[in-house]
């Protein structure tokens, strides 16, 4: 081997790791070590956004100190509910609300005890809380030539426990004009930090404003609906790119084609949520036009309980949203899998459900 792909999983954001990589004198397939270290600090990614013109939530644009009087007056200018978030957080670990000023002491005392034993950081910030935010994210990547593309946009708003199952391209109900404003900036953020191979900007967009949370300096679980809709293979290009060769395509050729959909088959119990180890005694999986399977699993396979309890993704690509959720309504129904217990009826149900059809949900959508 010359080089490590470090996947999507822990490994991947791990600015020590890609550093131990490079020492070692392998080639790290992903972004500059000290790249992924300044964006594993959410304040600084947001620093590097604003510094790009790019839109962020109100808050206490810093680290809250210590003094107790002067974060209530942070929170006051912010206005309640507040969101108090660790700065070397993301995803869904070291985050708190606040929904007035007698619970603002205890949601900082909550995140800074997370804080520090997750990440060894209890730097914390404030922001003003979105209550029916849509999640969208923008795929980028750049190579060491100085080109920088960005593949287009997904929403990923269906998600349960911080995590996601349902993500599609492009994100519905966004405006011609807007998305080429979102892309130019994106751009722009990624030239600025001359940023390297694939990543994701992620938004949070309510009333029609897009407000940037966080980078994610890695390959990501749906970077497939992205492929799908450009006919770009990511994982190639982040190889041509750990080469130093220049990327295959220039903004101007991408062409997105149709619509695409990917749900996350994981192993756990459809009520409770709880990860379902176990042997796959039988895996039929679906086909046909515009179905992609990414998995691992076969029959016989046993899923081990020590990892994320996700074993396939289905992937689902036609020319109209409507058309697409239809495939991967009757590629789910098709779709066997026994022996374990799975998340593929909510799937299915989702597919049937008609807020999810007018493209109308949020982040909150399926908790409620
Ligand atoms: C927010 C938010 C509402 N308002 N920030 C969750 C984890 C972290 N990466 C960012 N997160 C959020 N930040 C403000 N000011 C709501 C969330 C959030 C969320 C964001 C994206 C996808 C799923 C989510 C689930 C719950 C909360």
């Amino acid at each position: 081997a010359m080089a490590i792909h470090p996947g999507y999983g822990f490994l991947s954001e791990n600015g020590d790791f890609a550093e131990q990589v490079e020492e070692s004198g392998y080639i790290f397939i992903g972004p500059k070590p000290e790249t992924i270290k300044s964006m594993g600090n959410k304040m600084t990614a947001i620093e590097i956004a604003k510094e790009a013109g790019i839109n962020c939530i109100p808050g206490s644009d810093g680290p809250l100190g210590k003094n107790q009087e002067e974060i209530y007056e942070i929170a006051d200018k912010i206005g309640y509910p507040v969101i108090v978030k660790a700065a070397a957080g993301g995803g869904g670990k070291g985050v708190r609300i606040a929904h007035t000023k007698a619970n603002l002491q205890h949601a900082i005392d909550l995140t800074k005890g997370e804080a520090r034993a997750a990440f060894g950081d209890d730097t914390i910030y404030m922001e003003k809380l979105l209550e029916q935010p849509r999640h969208i994210e923008f795929q980028m990547l750049a190579d060491t030539h100085g080109n920088v593309v960005c593949l287009g946009d997904r929403d990923c708003s269906m998600q349960r426990n911080w995590q996601k199952i349902i993500e599609e391209a492009p994100a519905p109900g966004i405006s011609t004009e807007q998305r080429e404003d979102m892309t130019q900036k994106c751009i722009t953020l990624c030239q600025q930090i001359g940023y390297r191979s694939a990543g994701t900007l992620e938004f949070l967009v309510e009333n029609g404003e897009f407000y940037f949370i966080e980078m994610n300096a890695r390959l990501q679980v749906e970077h497939p609906v992205t492929e799908m809709i450009t006919g770009i293979d990511i994982v190639k290009e982040q190889i041509r790119v750990a080469m130093e060769l220049p990327l295959s395509i220039q903004q101007e050729e991408i062409v997105q084609k149709g619509h695409a959909i990917e749900c996350r088959i994981n192993a756990e119990d459809p009520t409770t949520f709880i990860p379902s180890p176990g042997t796959v005694s039988l895996w039929h999986p679906p086909g046909g036009p515009g179905i992609r399977v990414d998995s691992h699993i076969y029959t016989g396979y046993k899923v081990p309980p020590f990892y994320d309890s996700m074993i396939a993704k289905i992937i689902a690509h036609a020319n109209t949203r409507e058309s697409a959720i239809n495939r991967m309504r009757i590629a789910l129904s098709e779709m066997v899998i026994e022996g374990i217990k799975t998340n593929k009826d909510l799937q299915i149900e989702i597919m049937q459900h008609d807020a999810f059809h007018r493209g109308e949900t949020d982040i909150n959508y399926l908790e409620n």
